[in-house]
């Protein structure tokens, strides 16, 4: 069943770029509600962790370095249908295949430093959101 939640961070391009208010008015304006978020960076121990299920992926190293090569922002987002809506909103990984419109069309630089995570499924979304945030934090 679905939990109408996602979990998104934006990536350190995108903070690097002062890209953060841009992005977070797409966001809203998508119809998404935030219920927790945290500005932080990561370290490469816990970019690693966050990353595991790629770490067979030739690109694995250099995500992590990029993951914790700056502040990100983390949050928890509301909206029926949130996954499959904020994958459709963000757009394709690579941000040249991305659709107009698109937050990575429009914010992201490459396939690496892309803008923006979304999760891929109610169960990931659970799993990420619980990596960043206590029961406490969320509203
Ligand atoms: P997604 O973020 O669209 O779900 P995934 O395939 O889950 O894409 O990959 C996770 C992240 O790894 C991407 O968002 C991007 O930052 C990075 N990545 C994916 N493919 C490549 C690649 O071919 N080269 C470098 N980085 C990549
Ligand atoms: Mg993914």
């Amino acid at each position: 069943m679905a939990t109408n939640k996602t979990f998104t961070m934006i990536k350190p391009d995108a903070v690097a770029n002062n890209s953060i208010g841009g992005i977070l008015k797409m966001i809203n304006q998508a119809g998404f509600r935030i219920v927790a978020m945290k500005y932080t960076q990561l370290s490469k121990e816990t970019a690693g962790k966050f990353y595991e299920v790629h770490a067979a992926r030739p690109f694995y190293g250099e995500l992590v370095d990029y993951m914790s090569s700056g502040p990100i922002v983390a949050a928890i987002l509301e909206k029926e249908n949130a996954v499959a809506d904020f994958r459709t909103l963000i757009g394709a990984t690579d941000p040249t295949k991305a659709d107009e419109g698109t937050i990575r069309k429009i914010y992201a630089k490459s396939i690496a430093a892309n803008a923006v995570h979304g999760s891929d499924s109610d169960e990931n979304a659970e799993i990420e959101g619980n990596f960043y945030f206590s029961s406490l934090e969320r509203f």
